[in-house]
């Protein structure tokens, strides 16, 4: 630990001569990544610097927008610690929205409608169940190979659930917690239905359990026994359809474009409860799974169930798994705590980064397949590269062209490298140059993510990079930097960096896909609330006990109640409906000491519960500026003794 914590991460001399990174060389990489930024920031950068993006991609490929023009792409960013996902505007990379899901947002009133709450999941006492949540991986719902606009979906990791956003209203609509898991990690949807040929489109979602624990939970400390589980969630229902028993953990996803595959990184092989053993082994795994043959199992009942979940569990254990014929899972061997796991748009390969190994390896699906038909002798006859690419590579994203760009993090680089020039070189071809550029960025990237990319339509024009650390890039504003989001065109021979953004942390992943595969709309119909007010004449208060019910309209610039009278004591449910139809036209509604704030954006209904407090008077206003009249947009709440 002594010798190895002096040494800077990017002394490729001294680290470049390792194969893998050792116990002791992890503990001092936290100094390293330091020492490295503070290196690399009086240097000379090892490309053309932002301002002077050559001729050729300056014209097509400017970030900089002229005033009223609309980007190109949409960016689906997760948002990390705040619990929502963001929506960008690419090459921009100018922020549009959030749309909130596993934490409370008083915008829009996430967490406190009864709409909201019903979604996020309350305890007995009407509660929220969580208030706190950990997004990192964002993917979309697919046909026919690329993105069809129908859902996005997003993980959080504290309490594993897997949210799904509506791409007509870029809302959230459903929550699902995994059970039997913990650590929810990567989140993939599958690209077509395995099982019927003739549906071509996303039916399920999978779920990579990254920490393993007793099961049933039982609080034992062998951490030996530890399990962690591979989930299949319903695309539509949102029901857990399925989980799979594995050796080792899950951490990143990828699927195949035929169904039939899906797959996850594998870092703890060893099963390990502190680091140290985690990266015990020289080799750990890419884990597969046989789509068909996961659901024929659990048709055929062959399964158990762990506590109360209902969910079948079948077995993808290694040892029972041994006949390539019947087995559901297939374990690939790839070098040491892999990161990472990505399908290149020819729909031939997935590639896993070696984190703590320099190696991208290649991994063929056909092989993968053909080992499953019993036509292979041996799995690692699947592995078509395992070429050296830099130090700590961590997540790949695609051209169309036949390049992979995998993130370097503690090279702070981008490295480009065409798969089958590191197919050739795997097979003897020692000419074969497969890195084709390198770009340094500022620093320490983790995700990476192209336009298209992950789709059979990757159109190789931007990359964004997210980089965990920012140092100097942006105004000091206190201990927290902004990670720094850098944008690369990707277009030409060399990677130009085109732009910084500054982030709120934590982002992780994002997918970038072309503006005209989703349609928003953004007027509601008044039909699609079940509760809605359709008639400024239907408002008024309705009290039931100590229950009273409060419907009411917005339309600029007034309440359809200039005033209602409670209770204290009541329990008070506000309905209102914003009968406005004009797009952008939106209204707030807050109450004052009543921790009330919503907004109803145009035909939306909502719905609020409290308890009416205090005797006295209670300004309720628009908290979203609607009308010149708007700050006159109120009415009166009277509590009486
Ligand atoms: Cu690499 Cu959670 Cu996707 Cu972050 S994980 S970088
Ligand atoms: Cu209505 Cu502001
Ligand atoms: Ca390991």
């Amino acid at each position: 630990m002594k010798d190895d914590s002096t040494l800077s991460a990017s002394d490729t001399t001294v680290w470049g001569r390792r194969r893998f990174l050792n116990t002791a060389a992890l503990a001092g990489l936290t100094m390293g990544a330091a020492a490295c930024t503070e290196k690399e920031s009086g240097a000379a950068p090892a490309t053309a610097p932002a301002a002077a993006p050559d001729a050729a991609h300056a014209g097509a490929n400017a970030t900089h927008l002229k005033p009223g023009e609309l980007d190109t792409y949409y960016g689906l960013w997760s948002g990390g610690h705040t619990g929502d996902m963001r929506v960008l505007g690419l090459p921009s990379g100018r922020e549009l929205l959030r749309i909130p899901c596993f934490v409370p947002d008083a915008l829009v009133g996430w967490g406190i409608t009864n709409e909201s709450k019903a979604i996020m999941g309350t305890k007995p006492n009407g509660a929220l169940r969580y208030t706190v949540g950990d997004t990192h991986h964002t993917h979309a719902s697919y046909k026919d190979g690329n993105y069809d606009g129908r859902y996005a979906w997003i993980n959080d990791k504290i309490n594993s659930r897997i949210a799904r956003i509506r791409l007509d209203y870029f809302i959230c609509d459903k929550i699902t917690q995994l059970p039997n898991v913990q650590g929810f990690h990567g989140i993939f949807p599958d690209k077509r239905d395995p099982v019927d040929p003739a549906i071509n489109y996303t039916t399920r979602v999978f779920c990579g359990g990254e920490f393993g624990i007793p099961l049933p939970n039982s609080g034992l400390e062998d951490a030996g026994t530890y399990r962690s589980l591979f989930s299949c969630v319903d695309a539509e229902t949102m029901e857990v359809r399925w989980q799979v028993l594995i050796d080792g953990n899950c951490d990143l996803v990828a699927t195949s474009y035929d169904g039939k595959l899906a797959a996850s990184n594998q870092y703890n092989t060893e099963m390990g409860a502190r680091y140290e053993d985690m990266m015990s082994a020289e080799r750990d795994a890419c884990i597969f799974f046989n789509i068909a043959r996961i659901e024929a199992a659990v048709k055929a009942g062959k399964f158990k169930t762990f506590g109360s979940s209902k969910v079948p569990v079948v077995d993808g254990t290694q040892a029972t798994n041994q006949d390539p014929t019947t087995a559901l899972t297939a374990y690939v061997s790839v070098p040491k705590n892999p990161h990472g796991v990505n399908a290149s748009p020819d729909q031939k390969y997935f590639i896993c980064a070696g984190k703590l190994s320099p190696t991208a390896t290649v991994i063929e699906l056909a092989k993968v397949l053909e080992w499953f038909d019993g036509k292979v002798e041996k799995l690692d006859d699947a592995i078509v590269a395992e070429v050296e690419i830099g130090l700590g590579p961590l997540h790949t994203a695609f051209d169309g062209r036949g390049n992979a760009y995998t993130t370097l993090f503690l090279d702070s680089q981008i490295v480009k490298w065409n798969v089958d020039a590191a197919i050739k070189f795997h097979a003897g071809d020692k000419a074969a140059k497969y890195v084709v550029d390198r770009l340094d960025v500022q620093y320490q990237p983790g995700h990476i993510n192209g336009s298209q990319s992950e789709t059979i339509a990757a159109d190789g024009k931007y990359l964004a990079v997210g980089c965990k650390f920012s140092k100097d890039r942006f105004l000091p504003v206190g201990p927290l930097h902004a990670e720094n989001e850098q944008i690369i065109d990707m277009s030409g021979e060399k990677m130009v960096l085109l732009a910084d953004h500054p982030v709120r942390g934590e982002p992780h992943d994002f997918i970038i896909f072309k503006r005209d595969l989703v349609k928003p709309k953004q007027v509601y119909s008044l039909d699609d609330f079940p509760n809605a007010v359709k008639d400024p004449k239907d408002s008024g208060v309705v009290r039931n006990g100590k229950k009273v019910t409060v419907k009411m309209t917005s339309q600029a610039p007034a309440f359809s109640l200039r005033e209602f009278k409670v209770k204290a004591g009541d329990e008070v449910t506000l309905i209102l409906t914003n009968l406005d139809k004009i797009e952008d036209l939106t209204h707030g509604f807050a109450i004052p000491n009543h921790d009330v704030n919503f907004i109803v954006n145009p035909g939306e209904t909502a719905s609020v519960t409290f308890t009416a407090g205090d005797p006295g008077v209670y300004w309720c206003y628009c908290t979203h500026f609607c009308h010149a009249l708007h700050l006159e947009m109120r009415t009166r709440m009277i509590v009486e003794a």
